[in-house]
């Protein structure tokens, strides 16, 4: 393969990791948001064998959402260089494997979508998304679907009130049956890369379709190099949007576990307990067994959601004890 001059470089994005090739947008449509439109073609492309050299941990060299150096003029056209990443959505690969899977890369935003009603919200679901959004620092954004069913919008001033305590933590109202927060949640997604997360149910496809009816994946015309052999999708799509930008479907994705955490990071997820934590007695308190814990009073107290202080002791739970505890230390995000 010979490699091509620095100036034959395009700048794309990554919308579909195959086993051997990855689909890229090029020219990087959010880049160019707000200008004159620009045709955006869909090139396939075989990543370097060098990129595999320096894994770092990580399951995958190249991920959706990556911005990339593509040299088309070679065939196969090549992955050449993956661009530092801004940040990442990633977890522990699976039960079985402890790399970092990285599931999705330069997030604007992450949407926890929960249904008030049927099938009901999941408190330990989003607070364990929030927690790894935080982790990853991806701004989020909860949005309470299906509000037609709280018909006295109970459910969404019990839920609000959870979440009341969480800094920077924005709260959207939506409903896919008589349009309510449609607008609004079509003002936040326009020219940005978002990830759309929440239990099967919530209503996900719903709202995407009641802003872009029918939304398609708007793919180039496929050289004829890939036409042999199948390709599976492995990983999540960043799907084009009409209006300008990208939504992620994060297919089977159900347990969040975020990689590299240690005992001592999880507290800081929570950052409602902070208040409290102030006045433990033990500056080092994990908020689980020791005495004089101002966090599990306040819990008790009413002052802390149950919720909240269960979904914490759940994650904690899962850190390997044994992990180096410092509570100083700032977290490694492990950015490359
Ligand atoms: N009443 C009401 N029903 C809704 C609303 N949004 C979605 N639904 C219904 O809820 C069911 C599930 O909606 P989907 O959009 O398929 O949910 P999803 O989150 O995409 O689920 P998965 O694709 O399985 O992850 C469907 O029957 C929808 O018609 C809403 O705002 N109000
Ligand atoms: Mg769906
Ligand atoms: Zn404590």
């Amino acid at each position: 393969m010979s490699i091509g001059d620095e100036n034959e470089l395009v700048l794309g994005r990554v919308v579909r990791v195959d086993a051997k090739v990855v689909h890229v947008d090029v020219p990087d449509p959010i880049a160019s948001f707000g200008e004159p439109e620009t045709p955006i073609e869909t090139i396939l492309a075989a990543p370097r064998g060098s990129l595999f050299e320096s894994l770092d941990g990580k399951k995958n060299p190249i991920s959706v959402g990556d911005l990339v150096r593509v040299n088309p003029s070679t065939d196969p056209a090549s992955v050449e260089e993956v661009l530092p990443r801004r940040n990442y959505l990633g977890r522990v690969a699976s039960s079985h494997d402890p790399r970092e899977q990285v599931l999705v890369a330069n997030v604007d935003q992450l949407f926890m979508v929960g249904a008030l009603k049927n099938p009901g919200f999941s408190s330990n679901r989003t607070d364990r998304i929030l927690a790894a959004c935080r982790w990853h620092e991806i701004p989020a954004i909860i949005v309470f679907n299906k509000a037609d069913l709280d018909k006295k919008g109970a459910l969404m001033e019990k839920y609000r009130e959870t979440y009341a305590g969480v800094p920077d933590l924005e709260i959207l109202v939506t409903s896919a049956v008589d349009g309510r927060g449609i607008d609004e949640l079509t003002e936040r997604l326009k020219g940005r890369v978002s990830v759309l997360y929440g239990p099967s149910g919530a209503g996900k496809s719903s709202l995407l379709n009641a802003i872009q009816p029918g939304l398609k994946i708007k793919e180039g015309k496929i050289s004829s190099y890939w036409n042999q052999g199948k390709h599976t999708t492995t990983y999540s799509r960043l799907h084009r949007m009409e209006l300008g930008g990208y939504v992620v479907d994060t297919p089977g994705i159900r347990v969040f576990r975020p990689h590299g955490l240690t005992r001592s990071h999880v507290r800081d997820l929570f950052p409602d307990f902070a208040e409290h934590q102030r006045n433990c007695e033990y500056a080092n308190c994990t908020h689980d067994h020791e005495p004089g814990c101002a966090v599990a009073d306040a819990s008790e107290a009413g002052l802390i959601p149950d919720t909240r202080y269960a979904s914490y002791l759940n994650l904690l739970d899962e850190v390997d004890p044994d992990a180096a505890y410092d509570p100083d230390e700032e977290p490694d995000l492990g950015l490359v």
